[in-house]
């Protein structure tokens, strides 16, 4: 079987690794789509945040408390460029985590794709399953926010990362924008995984600012939608708050509700344009209204990598029970 995860964000990276449990269970292939978005250039460093979070938690270099970023980490440099005023001073780089920026910039600007470069530090952290960025273009996620002191106030937009670290999202926010996205690409082998995919699975990560920007290259949603492979979902949201990070935040701005049954809505069902055959959402959501779309609840705490595998697994035997709308046979014949 084929297991191709649309991720991002922290939430995402430990879904990952209940994917993998799963796959090492059935011998299923898993490739993973990581969220460029939040990716930003600090200090002359390409740093990739969520391509990151997914290698150094699959590879077991991760801060699992912290979530991102390197365990045992140092902050010398990152001190040494305070001591200097060296903006931003607000976004912490640790000293292992630049060792993996540099290689990164240093094959980036020898001509590397950063799809090319991934694979490079793969071979050194070994995730155990494919990763793939959207796209080998520029793509970042800016946000057009107003400051609250000039009158009137005046919108400008900032990077992801200067919403998101520095100001903790707590500024009149207007929308999120994927600069970059309509003349962006699948990186290689991003349509194929989709196009050769069993069952397509969205992680529970950020819709607005994880998953979002991943369907917004062009190619992927369409992929999706006119795919042969059921598309499940798994809410990051249970009983109407984020399991973490600022989903409910993220999705205030766009005014969807923070509840399971509003982001099923975000995605939207195959039937009518969007891009789900199934809902995974935890027991308390059981009841959640989903325009048609198959519900599946089961516990979707991602306490530990067994807990994980069965949530996958429900997403999967889901995948197994519904008829995707967009449902064509496959081209060796086999109707799904
Ligand atoms: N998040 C923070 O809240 N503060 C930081 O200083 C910070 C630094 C950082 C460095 C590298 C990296 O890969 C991630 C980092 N993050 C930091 C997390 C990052 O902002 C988020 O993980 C994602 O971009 C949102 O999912």
């Amino acid at each position: 079987m084929r297991i191709v995860v649309l991720t991002g964000g922290i939430g995402g990276a430990k879904f990952l690794v209940g994917v993998r449990a799963y796959a090492r269970r059935t011998g299923a292939e898993v490739t993973a789509v990581v969220n460029v978005g939040d990716d930003a250039v600090l200090h002359g460093l390409r740093v990739c945040p969520d391509l990151d979070s997914v290698m150094y938690t699959l590879g077991g270099g991760a801060d699992a408390q912290r979530g991102w970023g390197r365990a045992g980490e140092t902050w010398a440099v990152k001190e040494e460029l305070t001591a200097y005023r060296a903006e931003p001073t607000w976004f912490g780089l640790g000293d292992r985590d630049i060792a993996t920026h540099l290689v990164r910039t240093t094959m980036m600007n020898a001509g590397y794709p950063l799809s090319a470069v991934t694979d490079a530090l793969c071979v050194r952290w070994n995730p155990g399953v494919r990763m793939i960025p959207a796209t080998d273009d520029r793509l970042e996620t800016h946000v057009v926010v107003s400051d609250p002191d000039p009158a009137p106030p005046a919108q400008r937009a900032i990077h992801f990362q200067e919403w998101w670290v520095r100001h903790r999202g707590a500024l009149p926010t207007h929308r999120f924008v994927f600069v970059g996205a309509a003349q962006a690409e699948p990186a290689p082998g991003v349509l194929d995984a989709l196009a050769a995919a069993d069952v397509v699975l969205i992680a529970p990560s950020n819709p607005v600012v994880s998953v979002a920007p991943v369907l917004a290259v062009p190619g992927i949603r369409e992929a999706l939608v006119g795919g042969a492979a059921p598309v499940v979902g798994v809410s990051p949201i249970i009983g109407d708050a984020p399991v973490r990070g600022m989903a409910d935040r993220c999705l205030a701005v766009l005014d969807v509700p923070c509840t399971a049954a509003a982001v099923a809505g975000l995605y939207g069902s195959r039937r009518s344009g969007g891009v789900l055959d199934g809902w995974l959402v935890d027991p308390v959501d059981a009841a959640a209204e989903t325009d048609g779309v198959p519900v599946r609840a089961v516990p979707l705490w991602m306490t530990d990598e067994t807990a994980t595998a069965q949530m996958v697994a429900a997403a999967v035997e889901l995948a197994g029970s519904v008829e995707p709308a967009g449902t064509r046979p496959r081209p060796d014949g086999v109707a799904r």
